[in-house]
């Protein structure tokens, strides 16, 4: 263990190899290995329990759009033997199972401060340590910082006026209350048609008297075709795991199993494609960008898949002005997350749901009993915000982070978030971020790229202890590159056509930037690892009784 003295002009400091920010299935992870270099490491987190975004995302039909045999941890055999998954796409309350049996099975709670916020870190560059600040009033000094704070963690309500003097109930999709909201014989209110939407406006639907979905942006959709898992299916996977997280860790570009023909829609004909898009349209799930492999590359490839999608909603919904505004028209399919759906166009045949265009009038003003969208207004007991999340940046921002020229993260990232590897930004020594922004991230399998990052991490830590240094960072140059890059392959794709979250388009005023890395999980795996075995090229080690690094 580092030999960390505390700061003697703060006696109450208390001192740990690493802080490690939030305990979702980035931090937990982290903390087990950190365990297994024999450092010490506490682990903050805000909420009453693990599983980060698991634990706050309870709204009704919670479900994970990543198939449940490949959302999990690769990490230990026995784990991914004993757990038994019971559908194909995990409910919330059982990825939350999962996350704290995870806890238990490796006793990680006795280093996690629950209840606890990390408002401020300061980094001291004569002895290279972090002060990290936390809600409950304490200091704790750290060598290392890592934040595991997620990527969709900061849940947003848009700055509607009037919001403080509606009287009926309020609730954000993800930050929903620990118990069963039922709205049984309820006007409800959901504002937003994004993927929390897309799952609760069925099941809200079957409860409310009535539903009326408030609409900006419609969203492209395909069927989960959700079901028990069979136990044949589940054997087939537990005989050779191992394997196939390699697979889908070194073959797929999202760390997701899933055959990708090597074609493209636009060799095919108009009834092979037909027949693919059905084909996957019957398969369900976000596979069904799979079906050609150039979807996400060629406009016309992708428009060719637009109309299948928008024929089936027109086949699905009955009222054909209510099916045209479901269409979407502004956006490549898949360049905003697919949603993965269990009934959602459906929904909007029954007579208690209505479909209100507030891109034709937006939300004025909430009043004390609804809301006034254009000349309208509607009468609601409770409103359902499913706005979203200040994505990929906001959690780290709401850190008051100062780096070892005292300048914050948040002064350095004005223009847009500046990362090496979307692990670690220059100017902010032994700070690393855990699927950070310019890493794949939240276009890839989570699971599988948080391994990869807690993996480089320890190993890096590793590395460095075994060399007697004890501080890193990444030069100007390489994270110049990096961003370059990142920002490069982005716009060789369609991604970057679509006011999406992973261009930060849905908050006002946030930089336009695509922030996730698009150049796929195999080559960014493999330039991590060339970058390690080159003696981490591109990033600066010293030891804190050497000079700053330059
Ligand atoms: P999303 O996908 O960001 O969806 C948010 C929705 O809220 C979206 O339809 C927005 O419309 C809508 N929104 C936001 N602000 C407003 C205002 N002011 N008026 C009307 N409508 C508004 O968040 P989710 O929670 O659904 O999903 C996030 C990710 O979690 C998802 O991609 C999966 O990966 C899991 P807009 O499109 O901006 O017009």
């Amino acid at each position: 263990m580092d030999a960390l003295q505390p700061n003697s002009a703060a006696p109450a400091l208390r001192s740990h190899d690493a802080v490690i920010v939030g305990a979702g299935f980035g931090g937990l992870y982290m903390l087990h290995r950190l365990r297994g270099l024999g450092l010490s490491a506490r682990v903050f987190e805000q909420g009453s329990g693990v599983g980060g975004t698991w634990y706050w995302n309870r709204y009704p039909g919670a479900r994970c759009d990543v198939e449940s045999m490949q959302y999990s941890y690769g990490f230990s055999e026995d784990l991914q033997q004993d757990w038994q998954w019971s559908e194909r796409y995990a409910p919330q309350p059982e990825i939350l199972r999962y996350a704290n049996h995870v806890a238990d099975r490796f006793d990680l709670r006795r280093d996690i401060q629950f209840d606890t916020g990390v408002t401020a870190a300061r980094f001291d560059d004569a002895s290279g340590t972090w002060s990290v600040s936390t809600s409950d009033g304490a200091e704790t000094a750290a060598r290392y910082l890592i934040l595991a704070t997620g990527c969709l963690s900061n849940a947003r309500i848009p700055d509607f006026p009037g919001l403080d003097d509606f009287a009926g109930k309020t609730y954000h999709t993800g930050h929903w209350p620990h118990r069963t909201i039922d709205f049984t014989g309820q006007r409800v209110g959901v504002i937003g048609t994004g993927s929390s939407a897309i799952q609760s406006i069925p099941i809200i639907a079957e409860q409310a008297a009535h539903l009326f979905v408030f609409q900006r942006t419609a969203n492209f959709s395909v069927p989960a075709h959700n079901a028990a898992i069979s136990t044949d299916y589940a054997a087939s996977w537990k005989s050779d795991y191992a394997a196939r997280r390699r697979r889908a860790r070194e073959e797929t570009r999202n760390g997701i199993l899933t055959v990708v023909p090597d074609k493209s829609a636009m060799e095919d004909t108009a009834e092979g494609r037909r027949a693919a898009y059905e084909a996957g349209w019957a398969r369900g799930g976000i596979s069904f960008m799979s079906s050609y492999n150039d979807l996400l590359l060629n406009k016309e490839a992708n428009d060719t898949a637009c109309d299948f999608v928008r024929g089936k909603i027109a086949e699905i919904v009955r009222d054909p002005a209510v099916a045209r505004l479901l269409q979407p028209n502004d956006h490549p399919i898949g360049s905003k997350r697919i949603c993965v759906d269990t009934d959602y166009y459906a929904t909007f045949n029954r007579p208690n749901v209505t479909l209100v265009n507030v891109r034709a009038e937006p939300i004025e003003r909430i009043l004390p009993n609804g809301l006034r969208a254009g000349a309208k207004e509607y009468a609601l007991d409770a409103i359902v915000f499913a706005t979203g999340f200040d994505a990929m940046t906001g959690s780290v921002a709401k850190i008051d982070i100062h780096g070892r020229d005292g300048r914050t993260l948040n002064q350095k990232w004005v223009e847009g978030p500046r990362c090496h590897l979307g692990l670690m930004s220059a100017g902010f020594p032994n700070l690393f971020i855990i699927t950070g922004p310019g890493s794949p991230s939240v276009l890839s399998n989570m699971i599988v790229s948080i391994e990869q990052h807690v993996d480089w991490i320890t190993d890096c830590i590793a590395h460095m202890r075994a060399r007697g240094l004890d501080r890193i960072e990444p030069t100007v140059a390489a994270e110049d590159d990096w961003v370059a890059h990142v920002n490069e392959v982005a716009h060789r794709t369609l991604y970057p056509q679509a006011n999406s979250w992973y261009m930060g388009a849905n908050i006002p005023g946030k930089p336009r930037i695509f922030m996730p890395y698009i150049g796929g999980v195999p080559a960014y795996r493999q330039i991590c690892a060339e970058i390690a075995a080159n003696d981490y090229a591109g990033f600066s080690l010293s030891s804190a009784r050497q000079a700053t690094p330059a």
